[in-house]
């Protein structure tokens, strides 16, 4: 039987409606009950409100790799850390191969193409390039995304004038912690690039990275900064520390599976219309974990060979999963 492909707005009960004034207590109790309290409750919100059985699928191009001038701990393209990860900083991507690759991701099934550079900041120079490859990818019937560091109002509105559907830039962890990952730019800088995307009525694309050496308090922070913004960001990507050679963060502790998969639980459940993207660190989960994953809620995936710079599943492998699992891509 072909059920709950389409969403059903009739299928359950409850209403869980849309909060914008959630508690750090609240947020913190989510968090404490008992797992599969959790999961039931993540799955429930998740019926009320999506297709039980879909999941999006995004793929990922670094149009713009290496020799950033940020210092995020976590991440393999900071300049800062060159010598010890080997990464070569690269050009911008010329236009027609950035469409090639589009074309690849698109016969492949993926719906949107996210394009993300290892810049600090957009600068005027380049924005010509790139409303032309966001014109060029929404021509081939793809959903567009950029991740290209902060933003001024000019460049904003240059880019929804292009077309642009999403544009990702992450919070990351919480406040407090997040002066020990990144030093080179304040939370209120993120939060004031957020705001320009989001008042140009770009949709926004934000979420953060677990995995960081956080506690459970910075999870639910960073949580709570997403649900109780003006509007919830309609994706929400929740990445699990891919761990780099030669970053800061290469040799940490990894944090507890059941934890990441609470994490995704507890965001579906504090922004019930959003999609919630399981992203980065799917190539070392296992099948059930990532089961687990889709259970509490999360409903889209990076897909494709690889994410900016690191391994992420083949698309074989995920293509097998869902065939498992009954699970239809959109
Ligand atoms: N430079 C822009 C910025 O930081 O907003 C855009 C590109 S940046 C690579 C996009 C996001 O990738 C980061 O905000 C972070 O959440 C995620 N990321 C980077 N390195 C990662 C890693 N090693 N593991 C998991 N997520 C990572
Ligand atoms: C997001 O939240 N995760 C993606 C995307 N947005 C840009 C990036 C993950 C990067 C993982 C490390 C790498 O491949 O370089
Ligand atoms: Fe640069 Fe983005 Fe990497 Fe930070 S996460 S170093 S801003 S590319």
């Amino acid at each position: 039987m072909d059920i709950a492909y389409e969403h059903d707005p009739a299928s359950t009960d409850t209403v869980f409606p849309l909060r914008h004034d959630w508690t750090r207590q609240e947020v913190l109790d989510l968090f404490e009950q008992p797992f599969l309290e959790l999961i039931f409750a993540a799955q429930s919100v998740h019926r009320q409100h999506h297709a039980a059985n879909r999941v999006q699928l995004s793929q990922l191009l670094s149009i713009k790799t290496g020799g950033c001038a940020e210092d995020c701990a976590y991440c393999p393209q900071s300049a800062r850390y060159r010598e010890e990860t080997g990464l070569k900083a690269e050009p911008l991507m010329a236009l027609d191969a950035v469409l090639a690759e589009a074309k690849k991701a698109k016969a492949n099934g993926a719906s949107r193409f996210c394009m993300g550079a290892a810049w600090r900041r957009l600068k005027d120079r380049d924005l010509d390039k790139i409303t032309a490859m966001i014109e060029g990818v929404k021509a081939l019937g793809l959903e567009t995304c950029v991740t290209l560091g902060m933003l001024e109002d000019h460049q904003v509105e240059r880019l929804k004038a292009a077309g642009l559907d999403y544009y990702n830039h992450n919070i990351d962890t919480s406040e407090a912690y997040y002066g020990k990952i990144i030093t080179t730019r304040t939370y209120a800088d993120r939060l004031e690039t957020l705001e320009r995307v989001r008042a140009a009525g770009i949709n926004v694309c934000c979420g953060g990275i677990v995995g960081l050496g956080e506690g459970r308090t910075d999870r639910a922070e960073m949580l709570l900064t997403l649900a109780t913004m003006e509007s919830h960001p309609r994706s929400v990507p929740i990445n699990m520390l891919v761990r780099v050679r030669g970053t800061p963060l290469a040799d940490g502790e990894d944090l507890d599976p059941i934890e990441f998969v609470r994490t995704i639980a507890v965001a579906r459940i504090l922004m019930p219309e959003s999609v919630v993207r399981l992203s980065a660190g799917r190539e070392t989960m296992s099948d059930e974990m990532q089961a687990l994953c889709f259970l509490a809620g999360a409903n889209s995936i990076f897909y494709g060979e690889k994410l900016l710079t690191t391994p992420n599943p083949d698309a074989n492998r995920d293509l097998e999963l869902f065939e498992r699992l009954g699970l239809k891509a959109s």
